[in-house]
């Protein structure tokens, strides 16, 4: 029997924020874009649970949370500081095995089957790790342990906040069932669209479909939602991801804020970094953009996908769905670069299901 966990920090940018400046402990506190008193446009990255109480959420515009809550600490992103309060973690979780794998900024996949036995050892082992990371990082963290990646994930989600969870090979299908579709680990936005057009609601609704209506529709992706739904999934921790990344950058002959403009120059670049990649014949799980306005700011913003790619679609897309995400409208553009990393030579990774 294979023995996973996965460590999910808590309200993760704010818990950092929380570690530098005691002071706002207990209360409202928002990182992200800058609310200009309700006029700021961008999102919220994300908040503690004092202000989730008000409804307040990650990715929601930052102007309806502070319509919402204007009397809430708001605190710009330092993505930098939060990076290095990562590398503190992933760092310690090391410590518990070295088969580990970070998926997120603020998420570290552990595979202990060779230390441990059986789930009452497993449940142990987490609230070991959870009490160092409260006492050497004092910071706060849910843990879910499961067989596999998938159900790890989906119980350190039922255990937030500040909680620990054990879902059992046999008890999976159950704690599943009623989940919502859009929950299931690996489902975005889109194929929650699809999901619940064709009629699913549940995750227990796909898992008393059948595969072959799933692929009709998702094609090689169908099987793996309908496996997904039924607690399946037998992909690996995958170790040792290089620290290197493959990087390329463009300055416009004329400083622009045309979308197309940008969007042509991010396809450009892509295009080069894919055939990079496709050199070093590696596969990457991180796409970072940076731009750089007219006055030299710069702003960087990154996403980590669920499982390995060395597709191009998914370097374009994703760049560019990063850059609407962090580009102020209007603003002129110096110069565009786009990013891989989290690279490793591996082959045979499962796939992502969504965009
Ligand atoms: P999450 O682990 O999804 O969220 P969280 O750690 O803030 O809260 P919790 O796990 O307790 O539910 O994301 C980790 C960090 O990634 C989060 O602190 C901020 C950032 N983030 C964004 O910038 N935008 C987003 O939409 C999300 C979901 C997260
Ligand atoms: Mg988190
Ligand atoms: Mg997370």
């Amino acid at each position: 029997m294979r023995l996973i966990l996965l460590i999910d920090m808590d309200y993760f940018f704010v818990a950092c924020e929380e570690l530098r400046h005691p002071e706002i402990k207990g209360k409202p506190v928002i990182v992200g874009f800058d609310p200009k008193e309700g006029r700021g446009r961008g999102v919220v990255s994300t908040c503690n649970y004092e202000a989730r109480k008000f409804g307040i959420h990650s990715a929601m515009p930052i102007s309806i949370a502070y319509r919402i809550k204007p009397d809430a600490i708001f605190l710009p992103i330092d993505y930098a500081y939060y990076e290095k309060v990562s590398k503190s973690v992933v760092e310690l979780a090391k410590r518990y095995s070295q088969k580990c794998e970070q998926v997120s900024i603020d998420e570290v996949f552990l595979d202990v089957s060779e230390k441990i036995k059986d789930y009452d050892g497993a449940s142990e082992y987490a609230k070991e790790i959870k009490r160092a990371i409260s006492d050497e990082l004092h910071l706060p963290c849910s843990i879910g342990v499961s067989v596999n990646k998938l159900l790890a994930k989906m119980a350190c989600e039922a255990a937030k906040p500040n909680g620990i969870k054990l879902v059992k090979q046999e008890g999976a299908k159950a704690f599943l069932r009623d989940i919502p579709i859009g929950k299931l680990y690996g489902v975005g936005q889109k194929t929650e669209e699809r999901l619940k057009a064709m009629g699913y609601k549940t995750i227990g609704d796909v898992a008393d479909s059948n595969s072959s209506r799933l692929s009709q529709v998702f094609k090689n992706f169908g099987n793996e939602i309908y496996n997904s739904a039924n607690g399946i999934d037998d992909s690996e921790i995958i170790e040792n991801w290089e620290v290197k990344s493959i990087g390329r950058e463009r300055t416009f002959e004329e400083d622009t804020a045309e979308k197309t403009q940008i969007e042509e120059k991010i396809k450009e670049v892509s295009k080069e970094v894919f055939e990079e990649l496709k050199a070093q014949n590696f596969y990457f799980k991180t796409v970072t953009v940076k731009i750089r306005y007219s006055d030299f700011t710069e702003h960087l913003k990154s996403k980590s996908l669920l499982h390995p790619s060395n597709d191009l679609q998914t370097i374009i897309d994703t760049a560019i769905k990063l850059f609407e995400q962090s580009a102020e409208e209007g603003r002129k553009v110096r110069k565009i670069g786009v990013r891989t990393s989290t690279l490793s030579e591996r082959k045979g990774q499962k796939k992502i299901f969504n965009s």
